[in-house]
């Protein structure tokens, strides 16, 4: 009996959240950047970025239609196999990447990030995707990479790392010193994620008041994960996102449009 009545007493607060949910997404973006701007003022915030913040500094992102190069998707040129196969292939394309980002200007998303860090360094922690590196270029520092960073290169023979910032590069594929070939320092799909930075950003995903997803498509395992982390963990979620994804349904709201654009609306 106890059990039944629990799992009314749940089921009434679940339904109450889905209709809070969807009420305060059809609420409009112009009241919900309103509401979603007060919870960003109190605790522990975690901005989980992915490509889409870099869209408007033109990089383009992975799965977009801008993502193709030379009718190659990054899907099929992002992986230890592809680089295995064809490392001069794989390495043409990230030289050319490194020429895009490199040209590239941090946005107004990126720099809202920073002064939402500014204003709380000790509550704020920035978890990125990217590995483009202009979270760093817009000032925030302490970023969370999970998926590594394409200015750092990794010995395929010794393993030794160096930063490279050489654009274009001279010689494709790069070598190491010992002779080895060197490949970017990124995750590719089937690899695993640097473990310390996982764990700091599972640790800020649980402590979270508000985890605020920016520019993902949320389809990439584990990090997506990270979004059900902290609802779990009784964090709000915010999702900025021109268009739908499978984490909308953990959203309390999603303000659809570009990032450069709404989150400086939520300072
Ligand atoms: C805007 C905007 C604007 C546009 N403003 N927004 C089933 C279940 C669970 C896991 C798996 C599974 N099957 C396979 C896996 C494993 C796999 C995975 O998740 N695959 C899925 C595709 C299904 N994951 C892995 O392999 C990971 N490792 C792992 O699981 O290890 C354990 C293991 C080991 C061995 C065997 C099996 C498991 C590693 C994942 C590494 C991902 N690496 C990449 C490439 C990095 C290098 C590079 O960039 O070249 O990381 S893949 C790519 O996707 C990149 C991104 O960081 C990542 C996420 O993409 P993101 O950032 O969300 O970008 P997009 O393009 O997808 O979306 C952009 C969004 O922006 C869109 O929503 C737009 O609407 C939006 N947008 N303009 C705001 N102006």
């Amino acid at each position: 009996m106890s059990a039944l009545i629990d799992n009314l007493l749940w089921y009434s607060i679940v339904s109450n959240f889905r209709q809070n949910c969807l009420s305060r997404i059809g609420e409009g973006v112009d009241s919900s950047i309103e509401a979603a701007r007060r919870s960003l003022r109190a605790g522990q915030i975690v901005a989980f970025t992915g490509a889409g913040i870099s869209a408007e500094s033109r990089v383009p992102t992975f799965r977009g239609a801008d993502g193709l190069w030379r009718n190659y998707s990054p899907e099929s040129l992002a992986t230890a196999e592809a680089f295995t196969s064809d490392p001069h292939l794989v390495w043409e394309w990230y030289d050319w990447l490194r020429g895009l980002i490199h040209a590239a200007q941090p946005n107004p998303g990126h720099l809202a990030l920073t002064e939402l860090q500014r204003r709380n360094p000790k509550g704020f922690t920035l978890v990125t995707q990217n590995i483009d590196g202009l979270h760093e270029r817009a000032g925030s520092h302490d970023v969370v990479k999970l998926h590594g960073d394409i200015w750092r290169l990794r010995c395929t023979t010794c393993g030794r790392e160096e930063r490279n910032e050489q654009v274009p590069m001279d010689h494709l594929p790069p070598l190491c010193r010992c002779g080895g070939i060197q490949r970017p320092a990124i995750v590719w799909f089937g690899e695993m994620l640097p473990e310390a930075e996982w764990e700091r950003a599972v640790e800020a995903a649980r402590q979270a008041n508000v985890l605020i997803a920016v520019g993902t498509s949320a389809l990439v395992y584990p990090a997506a994960g990270l979004v059900k982390v902290a609802r779990q963990s009784g964090a709000l979620v915010v999702i900025v996102n021109p268009d739908p994804t499978p984490a909308d349904d953990l959203a309390e709201w999603i303000l659809r449009g570009p990032a450069g654009e709404i989150l400086p609306r939520l300072l």
